[in-house]
């Protein structure tokens, strides 16, 4: 296998740090990209435990889409700053009557929009867990693809403690990953889990010593890399389409005419268009 494929490199990622995107500085959290195609989303306020704010949401929203659009980016790890905690979920300081109050005074809930910019983006994202992933925090990783975790994470809901929950993907897409009994557990106990009890109910892929977390992120990163990005892409809509409903078949059926828009038959529809003749869609094989 390794003969075929060659080893993977454990060589730290040389990452260069992008200080604004689309025009705004980044406050609250960090971007990084490196030249093998490995983007890196660092939530930045280690004094809250990484909680967000309606700016940090947006920040990290900027970095996905910039993410998404660079076709040099073949993969995402989104973590959080420190050993200490992943996420912690809305920063309770900020939270008001109508969701989280930011600089503007609009109260927001606009992680819910993040969690579906993260599902339907079109390249892998690994969740990068040390320390505590609760509340919000907790379904930020669910909703990534796959979750690297260090031996110190810690995973769990607190919204029925503090007086909040997530009845959508935060719910939802706990019960496939968990099961119904267990993720009615997470949610009505409100108990928190360590790394080993996340990795037996099947909440993430991997538990290594935090030492060694960022250098097993990148070998899976670049394992990922390796392959075909057409691929990856289909198969993440594919295995979301199977829970997502009509946004998911919207989803893989982007992806279809995509793929469609990049063969001779699809552009022969065009160019006839284009030529004010018919189409000749005749030396296109009706394959069984
Ligand atoms: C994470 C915990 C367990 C860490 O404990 P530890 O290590 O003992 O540290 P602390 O001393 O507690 O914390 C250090 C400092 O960080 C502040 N801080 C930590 N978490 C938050 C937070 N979420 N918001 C604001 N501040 C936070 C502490 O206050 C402390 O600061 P100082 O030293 O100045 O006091 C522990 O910290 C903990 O339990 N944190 C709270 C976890 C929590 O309940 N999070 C919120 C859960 N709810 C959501 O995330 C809602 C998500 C959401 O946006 C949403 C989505 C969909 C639908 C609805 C909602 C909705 O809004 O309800």
């Amino acid at each position: 296998y390794a003969r075929v494929h060659g080893e993977v490199s454990r060589e730290p990622a040389v990452w260069r740090c992008i200080e604004s995107v689309h025009k705004e500085c980044l406050e609250e959290v960090k971007y990084e990209k490196s030249d093998e195609g490995i983007a890196k989303i660092t939530i930045n306020r280690p004094d809250k435990r990484n909680a967000f704010t309606p700016r940090t949401v947006m920040e990290m929203s900027w970095c996905f889409t910039d993410a998404r659009d660079d076709p040099r980016v073949g993969v995402i790890i989104l973590t959080g700053e420190g050993p200490l905690a992943f996420c912690s979920g809305g920063d309770q300081s900020v939270r008001g009557k109508g969701g989280y109050v930011g600089e503007d005074n609009i109260p927001r809930l606009n992680v819910l929009d993040l969690q579906m910019q993260i599902r339907r983006l079109p390249k892998p994202v690994i969740a990068m867990v040390a320390g505590y992933a609760v509340g919000g925090g907790h379904i930020l990783h669910m909703v990534c693809d796959l979750t690297i975790a260090a031996d110190n994470a810690v995973f769990g809901q607190t919204g029925p403690k503090v007086g909040s929950f997530d009845a959508g993907y935060g719910s939802t897409h706990m019960a496939r990953l968990v099961g119904q009994k267990k993720a009615r557990e997470m949610w009505f106990l409100a108990r928190l889990y360590d790394a080993q009890q996340a990795l037996d109910m099947g909440l993430v892929n991997k538990v290594v010593p935090l030492q060694q977390l960022e250098q097993e992120t990148l070998v899976w990163c670049r394992e990922i890399m390796r392959n075909s990005p057409t691929a990856l892409r289909l198969l993440k809509s594919a295995l979301n389409a199977a829970e997502d409903g009509q946004a998911g078949i919207q989803q893989l059926g982007g992806d279809a005419t995509l793929l469609f828009y990049m063969s001779e038959e699809g552009n022969e529809g065009r160019t006839s268009y284009l030529e004010k003749r018919p189409p000749d869609f005749s030396k296109f094989p009706r394959l069984p």
